[in-house]
Formats: structure tokens, C-alpha cells, sequence
């Protein structure tokens, strides 16, 4: 079991010098990246769990603000039965550390809606890769319902810098109804078709 212990030591020494170290990581175990489409644990059928800053969603944490964690059969999912609202009182960010290869270069999908209920009809955020800042994005609800949420497939790549990486979703619309993500999926380029 050490050499287990010596890499989660390795990886947690790795995230402090990025800057993305916390007391709450060191206790946490780097594993693979796991449950980009947020199906566990179960969410209240036909409603929503917020969960706050300190929380989590399964492999999720939440690190900033609130976000709701939607339950099956409160609206469409992209995959499986659950998603995430990035807004829950006000803008959330929801982070997922996991271990990588440095050097390795990595694309991530997800599906991306909006809550189609209230606030601004377009819902902005952001993807950050250990707390830089990758890609913003914004989605159009016009049009949209709530059994019609017209997910799209947006994507990202990264360059591994260390043994884990840190994958973060921030919405920057500061209402109760923000951007819905969905179906993350995080793959090694080996190699990458589109690089
Ligand atoms: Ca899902």
C-alpha cells in the first residue's frame, strides 16, 4: 500500500505548488475522473438538491457559490437522469480533481443547456483546468423547455501539467437559473484526431 500512499502524497504536493491545494484535498484520495453525468447520488425525483460551497455530488465538489443538482424527471437530462443547474441561489462552480499524466494531452466534452425556467434567457460560464481559465461559453435558452433543452456537445483539450488535474465548471450567471452541464467526459488523446 505505500506506493498508493506515495502517489496520493505526490499528488496532493503537486496540487499545492499549482496553487489548487487545499486542507479539504489532502484528506481526499486522486482516483480517475468518474460521474460526468452526475447520477450519483440520487437526486430528488421530479425536483432538486442544492448543494453549497463544501459540498459535493458524488466525485464533485462544490467549490464556489451553490448549484442544484437536478433529480429525474425535473427536466431533460442529456444522459441518464440527472444533471447540474450551475446556478443554484447564484453562480456555483462545480471542480473534479483526478489523476492524469503529465504531458498528456486530454479532451473534454460535455453537454451544455440552460435552465429554461427564469433569469437571463442566455446563461454564461466557464471551463477551468487548475483554476485557469480555458473557455467560456454561453447558451441561448430562447426557445427551450424543460422537456426540450437543447443540449449541445461543447469541447475542450488540456496538456496535463502534473499527476492530477484539477476540471472545473463555473456558471457567471449570478441567478437561480443558470447553465446546465451534463454528460462530461474526459479522454487522452493518444492521438488527439483533431490536434
Ligand atoms: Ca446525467
Amino acid at each position: 500500500m505505500s506506493s498508493i500512499r506515495a502517489l496520493v502524497v505526490a499528488a496532493v504536493a503537486a496540487g499545492v505548488l499549482a496553487g489548487t491545494g487545499t486542507g479539504a484535498m489532502a484528506a481526499t484520495a486522486v482516483s480517475r475522473f468518474d460521474d460526468g453525468s452526475f447520477e450519483t447520488p440520487v437526486a430528488p425525483a421530479n425536483s432538486f438538491q442544492m448543494v453549497t460551497a463544501g459540498g459535493s455530488i458524488g466525485p464533485w465538489q462544490v467549490t464556489a457559490g451553490s448549484v442544484d443538482h437536478i433529480g429525474a424527471g425535473f427536466w431533460q437530462a442529456a444522459e441518464g437522469d440527472q444533471s447540474v443547474d450551475l446556478s443554484g441561489q447564484s453562480g456555483g462552480t462545480v471542480a473534479q480533481t483526478f489523476t492524469t499524466v503529465p504531458g498528456k494531452r486530454y479532451t473534454v466534452t460535455y453537454s451544455l443547456a440552460g435552465n429554461p425556467a427564469s433569469g437571463p434567457a442566455v446563461k454564461t460560464g466557464k471551463v477551468l483546468v487548475d483554476g485557469q481559465n480555458f473557455q467560456d461559453f454561453t447558451f441561448d435558452t430562447t426557445g427551450k423547455s424543460m422537456t426540450n433543452m437543447g443540449y449541445v456537445t461543447r469541447e475542450v483539450t488540456f496538456v496535463a501539467t502534473g499527476a492530477s488535474t484539477t476540471l472545473a465548471f463555473a456558471s457567471t450567471t449570478n441567478t437561480a437559473a443558470g447553465p446546465v452541464l451534463d454528460d462530461v467526459q474526459v479522454r487522452e488523446c493518444a492521438p488527439c484526431p483533431s490536434c
